[in-house]
């Protein structure tokens, strides 16, 4: 798979070629292209930015550069993905959907934003996915391009080792935002008086397993209760709405609710 950006910050993407990813660019899975957009800008100062019409604070990237850099990048089979505070949720249903893609081009913006004519134009020549990874506002789109890149890649097959799998993940596709994982541990026994729970070390894969779900589902209502919220009652055992009862959110239990209604 193919990822190309375009920023006026080339140097942000050093980290593309450290760790994981750069070991499966090694590997020929994954190719990363980074491209500063005063390459096409094409006055003495390579100026790429101008005062808004209408007035107000701030600076807004000019359509121009934006454009030549984009017909040049762009192929028929690239999706455009632009992050911005007003996008569509980033989630890990759209990572999936991303990764499925042969070519993703990363539009970086800086300032307060892109000139919308931009993506007017581009919606009409390939995929636009507006997209924001939470709700607060960053000095530009780069860091969230290499989150987006993180998340899209590793579910590239081959780009992740053996020994970490996709599918166990509290938020992979398929038991996707449903539940957050447990507590996990690892060797001593004891750490600071503080003992691993007997039940782990018990060697018993059923009450393992139904421990660890039973945890998943007391730190889902504490932290994540959105998420509880849109359980499908029919994924619930006896086991489930029994602990959900003792949680004190034995509604969300009862049939004929429908996910969403709250
Ligand atoms: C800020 C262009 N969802 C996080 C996010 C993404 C992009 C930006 N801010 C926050 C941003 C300034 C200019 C993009």
């Amino acid at each position: 798979m193919r990822f190309d950006v375009i920023t006026i910050f080339p140097e942000y993407f050093s980290p593309l070629s450290a760790s994981l990813l750069g070991k499966a660019a090694d590997k020929g899975l994954l190719s990363f292209g980074v491209h500063d957009l005063r390459d096409w800008a094409y006055d003495r100062h390579r100026t790429v930015d101008d005062t808004p019409y209408g007035g107000g604070p701030g600076m807004v990237m000019k359509p121009a550069p934006w454009g030549e850099a984009l017909d040049d990048v762009l192929t028929p089979e690239s999706r455009l993905v632009v992050p911005t505070p007003s996008g569509r949720p980033f989630t890990q249903a759209v990572a999936g959907e991303l990764a499925s893609a042969p070519h993703l081009v990363f539009a970086c913006g800086r300032y307060e934003g892109i000139d919308s004519r931009v993506m007017a134009h581009y919606r009409d020549v390939v995929e636009v996915h507006e997209l924001s990874i939470g709700d607060y506002v960053l000095a530009g789109g780069e860091v969230a391009v290499l989150v987006m890149v993180e998340a899209v890649s590793r579910l590239v097959p081959g780009v992740l080792g053996n020994a970490e799998s996709v599918s166990d993940d509290s938020f992979a596709p398929g038991r996707m935002e449903t539940l957050v994982e447990g507590p996990v541990y690892t060797k001593p026994p004891v750490w600071r008086d503080r003992e691993v729970p007997a039940v782990l070390k018990s060697g018993h894969h059923g009450k393992i397993a139904r421990w660890r779900r039973d945890e998943a589902f007391r730190r889902t209502a504490a932290l994540r209760p959105d998420l509880l919220a849109r359980l499908d009652p029919k994924a619930l055992d006896k086991h489930d709405r029994r602990l959900l009862a003792e949680l004190g959110l034995g509604d969300l239990a009862v049939p004929g609710r429908h996910a969403l209604d709250g």
